[in-house]
């Protein structure tokens, strides 16, 4: 399809920014799945890879790329993944394959972070995409309450439990100005694991796949 083509496009690019013989991160959907394909052949350049989810650590070892744990290897050099929507200070709105929580943390363990991304991601405001949010299941309510308050309409993903054994509330309609502000006020909430705001750590580089090229941009 058109959307995989230019995920194709982005995927492709994003393997001139894989360093020799380092460890990486890589985290999860569907335009991840195109870049393990793509760095299934340059694997021999590749030391060893931290996923952030389930899904892109089984994906890496169907193309038998080596697999490590976050533990073993400490800081990473560079983190690459896709994102729901990203806005012109490569700020992010990241959670719709549920697993911002390994997201997040892989992200932050990374001194880079590459964002990939069809071109119809980038946009000029963060909040069209539905905001989501990781809590604690007795929470869940309450938490509602809470994203009702900051201006959301949350909507619990049915049958959707995470890695971590929590669920995941998608908040509509919420109007995102200040994307660090909120990523903060939501991860206070009490009950509250993680929040689909990639503002405190943006990506440093953006790959914005068109129909025929990938486009380079940082902020
Ligand atoms: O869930 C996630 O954060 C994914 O990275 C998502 O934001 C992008 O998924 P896609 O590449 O399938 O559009």
């Amino acid at each position: 399809s058109t959307q995989d083509n230019f995920k194709r496009q982005a995927a492709r690019k994003a393997l001139e920014y894989v360093p020799h013989d380092e460890y990486i991160g890589v985290g999860s959907g569907s335009t991840v799945a195109i870049f393990i394909e793509e760095l299934a052949s340059i694997k021999d350049r590749v030391r060893g890879v931290v996923a952030a989810s389930i899904e892109s650590r089984d994906l890496l070892e169907q193309h038998g790329i080596k697999v490590v744990a976050l533990a073993d290897v400490g800081k990473l050099p560079v983190y690459f993944d896709g994102a729901d929507e990203v806005n012109h200070s490569l700020q992010m709105i990241k959670g719709g394959g549920a697993a911002l929580l390994g997201e997040k943390i892989v992200a932050h363990a990374s001194r880079q972070f590459i964002c990939m991304a069809g071109e119809s991601k980038y946009v000029s405001k963060l909040g069209a995409f539905p905001l989501p949010v990781e809590v604690v299941p007795f929470a869940r309510s309450w938490v509602a309450s809470q994203l009702v308050k900051l201006g959301g309409r949350p909507v619990l993903r049915e049958g959707v439990i995470t890695r971590g054994g929590h669920e995941i509330l998608d908040v509509h309609d919420l109007e995102i100005y200040e994307p660090m502000k909120l990523e903060d006020e939501i991860n206070r909430i009490p009950g509250v694991m993680e929040n689909g705001v990639f503002a405190r750590h943006p990506a440093d580089v953006l790959i914005l796949g068109h129909s025929d090229r990938a486009e380079v941009i940082t902020v």
